[in-house]
């Protein structure tokens, strides 16, 4: 792949979108390989993803200006629903995906990391929605998405404005769940991710769901989409180990880590 590299560390995928030169800006082909990547992801042996940008300035400055700017209106369309099909990927996968975001996450940058799980940040990070100076709307759902994160007045002040914010506003608005220096952003995504991998994954994989699918739906209807899924995660082995550990007051026990294949 020329723009995404992707590694494995304990249970832990680390997707890198690898384009420094552009700030990692979203082009064609970074878009078609992250989705690549992500059907490459082995869900029988990674538990979380981390989603972050390379070099020390920028996450994902946005999507490409330049490739952008010629566009006719269906290959708006197409670029946007390209886009969009990711993000959904994304933000549907069956893992939870952590942005550790490591400077700009600017229009299609911050609206990547809205399709994340969970938010953490840098102290440079700078978030923003700045289209409509440049004559356009968000194009990959960040009228949808900040609206749901940050409540809609906010995201209607930034993105009505073109208004950048910096870390410390976008932890103080819910934006993002942590800043860190530069240097702890990695170690802490990944301590994140290593308490989330140590879980029980069908469980924690249901309680993605359950959030994602309820937040869509009535109360009524979200609380018998929390009933499935709970029901959903008995007979596993990690329900019979976790509540027997707990029975016998075995604290040494861990959750049997098993491929899903085998469950
Ligand atoms: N696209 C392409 N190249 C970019 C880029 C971008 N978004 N952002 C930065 N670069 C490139 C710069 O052109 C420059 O390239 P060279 O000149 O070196 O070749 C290199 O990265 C370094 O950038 P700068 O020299 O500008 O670096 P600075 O530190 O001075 O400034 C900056 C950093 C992030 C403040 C600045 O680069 C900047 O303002 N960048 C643009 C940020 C932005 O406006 N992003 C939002 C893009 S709009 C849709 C689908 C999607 C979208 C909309 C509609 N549909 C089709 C429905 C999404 C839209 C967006 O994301």
């Amino acid at each position: 792949m020329e723009f995404i590299t992707y590694e494995v560390e304990d249970m832990v995928g680390i997707i890198t979108i690898n384009r420094p030169k552009a700030l990692n800006a979203l082009n064609s082909t970074v878009l078609d390989e992250l989705d690549a990547t992500l059907d490459q992801v082995d869900l029988d042996a990674v538990r979380v993803l981390i989603l972050t940008g390379a070099g020390e300035k920028s996450f994902v400055a946005g999507a490409d200006i330049g490739e952008m700017s010629s566009l006719t209106k269906e290959e708006g369309e197409a670029f946007g629903k390209k886009g969009n099909d990711v993000f959904r990927k994304l933000e549907t996968f069956p893992i939870p995906v952590i942005a550790a975001i490591n400077g700009f996450a600017l229009g299609g940058g911050c609206e990547i990391s809205m399709s994340c799980d969970i938010r953490i940040c840098s102290d440079n990070a700078v978030f923003g929605q700045p289209e409509v100076g440049l004559g356009i709307t968000p194009g990959f759902g960040g009228t949808q998405r900040l609206a749901r994160i940050v409540g809609v007045g906010k995201a209607k002040e930034m993105i009505y404005g073109a208004r950048n914010i910096k870390a410390d506003e976008a932890y103080r608005i819910g934006l993002v769940n942590n800043v860190y220096t530069q240097e702890e952003l990695m170690p802490a995504a990944k301590k994140l991710a290593a308490t989330i991998a140590k879980n029980a994954p069908i469980a924690v994989r249901n309680c993605k769901k359950a959030i994602n699918e309820g937040l869509q739906v009535d109360m009524d209807q979200a609380i018998v989409i929390e009933e499935k899924l709970f029901g959903d995660c008995f007979e596993t082995e990690d329900q019979k180990a976790g509540m027997g550990n707990f029975l016998e007051k075995d604290k040494s026990k861990k959750l049997k880590v098993v491929p899903f294949k085998n469950r």
